[in-house]
């Protein structure tokens, strides 16, 4: 650091310790300017390392958009610029933001229009890994996400190296997951769900590239490690419509947080990661040679999905894949607890909602209790309540739910309430039932949905709404 510039620091942080000092501003440790960033959702052209370039849509020219990264606490202003055809908005998956910052069209805002900016402000908090991304139509599959992370107030050290790892499904043809790509054919292939017919809702596409940080297998950046390294792994899931089961060959990955909230670490051969789901994961590089940590689509079979490990002096080997075997340990919520007690009330829940799941076969279809959004019922909580919601999957698919503007706990008889997990998506599993349970402490109306782009364009959406206590 130059003389001018350590001069400057010194003088700014004397004036900014003696600004706290009379209270006008922000105490030390709290961040005391805003964090600024300026997002433009346009159109641009994308190569994910081979195949054609094909349009995508992109935050300021790439797919996924920039890195933000703050101090637990910080305030963001993050000013949207839309450069897009079509209205856009950003959500700020797993933070519990004030309502109006939310980002759902229709729900917490009107959609920022071609031409026009949208200025997000709230406060970074709490520290995890989050993402951001478009809540509108199915551009979150066309390339508008990015990742956002918060660093703890004060600093948690101990690994060698720290990487963001964004996977995401991708279509490679001009507009990027929309109408005109193939799509799967139901379930059994027999009647092809394709739409509903004009205006109706888009089923999946065929993938035809599973990415790390935009990049296919083996055009990514590989992992480089020597012996001895300590390497921690943000892994964020914003795919549309694909949940992963991760392995790295010769290696255990140790879960460190889910979803961004600190659990109790234990080790495992295979973590799961449906869409909008994020784990953080930390392996010892223990084990020199060139090895592949690769993700299997967990309905699908292989996804191609890889990045390479690459210990010092094996950087020109071909990496060792991993070897899906049964008897392989994965981690599932009920392996996990809170790694630190968090605050939970005892006692019966004051609002308990049921939320049966079903659609899928022959219908294009995807509801809760039967129901489509928006003509979906409306889930109404008092501020204070402990809200318990029961979800019962009657399909034969999984549905990653996610619930806005809170965390909820994971209801787990086998542990005590304060060690519940702590999450914003979680998995129903077909044909089973889960619990979660959140206190409502965040007014407005929320959204609540399927973290499958498809399912919840289908139908499979409603709202939490806070009445008068
Ligand atoms: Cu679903």
């Amino acid at each position: 650091m130059d003389y001018t510039r350590r001069r400057f620091l010194q003088t700014s942080l004397g004036a900014l310790a003696a600004a706290a000092a009379t209270g006008l501003w922000p105490v030390p440790g709290q961040a005391a300017a805003e964090h600024r960033v300026e997002l433009v959702a346009q159109a641009a052209k994308i190569s994910l390392g081979e195949g054609p370039e094909f349009e995508a849509m992109a935050y300021n020219g790439q797919t996924p958009g920039p890195v933000i990264r703050v101090r637990e606490g910080q305030s963001l202003n993050i000013s949207l610029k839309n450069r897009l055809l079509r209205p856009t908005t950003i959500h700020w998956h797993g933070l519990p933001v004030p309502n109006p910052m939310d980002g759902v069209p229709g729900v917490t805002q009107a959609a920022v229009p071609p031409g026009e900016s949208f200025t997000y402000r709230f406060r970074a908090r709490p520290a995890g890994t989050y993402f951001y991304h478009s809540h509108q139509g199915y551009q979150l599959d066309q390339g508008l996400y990015g990742a956002l992370i918060v660093e703890p107030a004060r600093p948690v050290g101990g690994w060698d190296r720290e990487e963001v790892l964004l996977l995401a499904d991708w279509v490679v043809a001009d507009g990027a997951g929309l109408a005109h790509v193939p799509r799967r054919p139901a379930m059994g292939g027999m009647m092809g769900r394709g739409s509903a017919g004009p205006g109706g809702p888009l089923a999946e596409p065929y993938y035809q590239g599973y990415a790390v940080n935009g990049r296919l297998y083996p055009h990514g950046s590989p992992l480089k490690v020597k012996k001895g390294d300590k390497v921690r792994l943000r892994l964020i899931n914003a795919s549309s419509s694909t949940t992963y089961d991760l392995c790295l060959a010769g290696h255990r990955l140790t879960v460190l947080a889910l979803d961004g909230q600190d659990v109790t670490p234990r080790a495992f051969d295979v973590v799961r990661l449906a869409m909008g789901e994020r784990v953080d994961v930390e392996f010892v590089a223990d084990n020199p040679g060139a090895w592949l940590l690769q993700a299997n689509d967990s309905g699908q079979g292989e996804s191609g999905l890889a990045v390479a490990v690459l210990y010092q002096g094996a950087e020109d080997r071909a990496p060792v894949r991993p070897d899906f075997h049964p008897g392989l340990s994965l981690a599932t919520y009920w392996d996990l607890a809170a790694a630190r007690p968090v605050a939970h009330p005892a006692g019966p829940p004051q609002r308990w909602y049921r939320q049966v799941l079903s659609g899928g076969m022959h219908s294009p279809y995807w509801s809760i209790n039967g129901r489509l959004y928006p003509n979906s019922e409306r889930l109404a909580v008092t501020p204070g309540d402990k809200v318990r919601l029961s979800y019962l999957n009657r399909s034969m698919m999984p549905h990653p739910m996610h619930l806005h503007g809170h965390f909820f706990r994971i209801v787990n008889f086998a542990l005590p309430p304060e060690r519940w997990l702590v999450k914003d998506t979680a998995i129903v599993e077909p044909m089973r039932r889960l619990d979660v349970e959140f206190i409502a402490d965040n007014p407005g109306d929320w959204f609540h949905h399927c973290h499958h782009l498809y399912h919840m364009g289908a139908g499979m959406a409603n709202l939490v709404t806070y009445t008068g206590a």
